[in-house]
């Protein structure tokens, strides 16, 4: 039975993560941080299965001491901080966890190696973000990164860290350069999911209106289904690599619009919509859209659920929430 350890086990791609790999017969820990988590009940009732273990990215101790419990074949690095407009508020938190958090997590792979002999092949959640002004359109593995937030200049020094541990001490570490991926379990203060969850209530009669900044801002969304599995394909390779994991295809946040509120019958949104300057960013990332063909040429990866699709679930899973918390049949 093949062990794995994920950092971020209470996020989107956590939970999906750990689903896929108990699917394939792995034994699976995951990294809990803080002494109450709201998150432990909903992991507990969703995957009972998954072994919790508590620690803190930035608390390298913590790491080692659940890297000798885990004894992971397997380390996905997911956890961070991950909302960009939060990383303008607290810079240096997010440096701490988003980037210095990726150090200790190679250096616990690291000095367990060292100690015990095992091999451990790691993997970094790179991000989009990192391409911020980008400089070439669509971004792919060799674009030059110009990072336009603290946590896209974070998730850089991550990135750099994982090659630089690949090139000097030889681990088998690989880097997931994702685009934006959405999922009905994606945070609310994300765009995606405040839109589906505004849309769902306002077609119950429980809102009036939603609040947003950049409405052309353009986004290449994917399905964080599909892209759990991408993580996994690159550990399974006999090479460690980067690779960028995208759809090809991107949207603005009009287009986010027309597709969350046509799903509830509304095709003319424009007076349920609000502009707020709060929600604006001190720099936008205009644009991001990937190309993947080597991902999907080498890993035979490719994304399958397209953005409509994506936005109409999303939706419709916010449906069932609200009826339930509103008490409605
Ligand atoms: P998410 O839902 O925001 O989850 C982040 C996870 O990190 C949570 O489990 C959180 O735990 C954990 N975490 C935060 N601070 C921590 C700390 N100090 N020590 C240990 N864990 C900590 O993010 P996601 O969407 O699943 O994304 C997973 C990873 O991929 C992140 O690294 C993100 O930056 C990266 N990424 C995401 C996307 C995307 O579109 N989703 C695209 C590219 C890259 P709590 O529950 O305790 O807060
Ligand atoms: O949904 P967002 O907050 O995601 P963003 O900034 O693209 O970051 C996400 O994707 C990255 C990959 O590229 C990840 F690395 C990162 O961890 C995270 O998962 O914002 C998307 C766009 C932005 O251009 C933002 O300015 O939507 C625009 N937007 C407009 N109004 C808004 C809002 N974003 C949010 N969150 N809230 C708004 O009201």
């Amino acid at each position: 039975m093949k062990r794995a350890f994920i950092t971020g086990i209470t996020g989107q791609d956590g939970l999906y993560l750990a689903e896929l790999l108990l699917s394939k017969g792995y034994k699976v820990f995951g990294l809990m941080r803080g002494q109450n988590n709201p998150k432990r009940e909903l992991l507990e009732r969703e995957l009972p299965d998954v072994e919790i273990l508590t620690g803190d990215l930035t608390d390298l101790s913590s790491l080692m001491r659940a890297m000798s419990v885990a004894k992971p074949d397997e380390f996905y690095n997911l956890g961070a901080i991950s909302f960009v407009a939060y990383s303008w508020e607290n810079a240096h938190l997010t440096s701490e966890v988003t980037g210095m958090g990726v150090l200790n997590a190679l250096e616990a792979v690291r000095l367990h190696m060292a100690a015990t002999g095992q091999q451990v092949r790691f993997y970094q959640a790179s991000s989009s973000e990192m391409f911020g002004k980008v400089q070439t359109v669509p971004q792919d593995e060799d674009t030059l990164l110009w990072p336009r937030s603290p946590y896209g200049v974070a998730k850089v020094y991550g990135h750099y860290m994982t090659i630089n541990y690949r090139e000097s001490y030889g681990m088998h570490a690989s880097s997931g350069v994702l685009f934006n991926h959405e999922s009905p379990r994606r945070g609310p203060e994300f765009v995606t999911r405040k839109v589906s969850r505004a849309v769902a209530r306002i077609s119950l009669g429980l809102q009036d209106k939603i609040t947003l900044g950049n409405l052309d801002a353009q986004r290449d969304w994917g399905f964080a289904g599909d892209y759990v599995e991408a993580m996994w394909l690159m550990l399974q390779q006999d090479e460690p690599d980067d690779y960028v994991i995208s759809t090809g295809e991107t949207q603005s946040i009009r287009v986010l619009l027309d597709h969350a509120f046509a799903a509830v019958g509304i095709h003319d949104w424009s007076s349920y919509v609000e502009l707020d300057e709060r929600f604006m960013r001190p720099a936008e990332v205009d644009l991001l859209v990937g190309n993947s063909a080597k991902a999907q040429a080498k890993l035979g990866w490719k994304p399958t659920v397209k953005f409509p699709e994506l936005i109409a679930m999303m939706v419709e899973a916010d449906l069932v929430e609200q009826k339930e918390l509103a008490g409605i049949k």
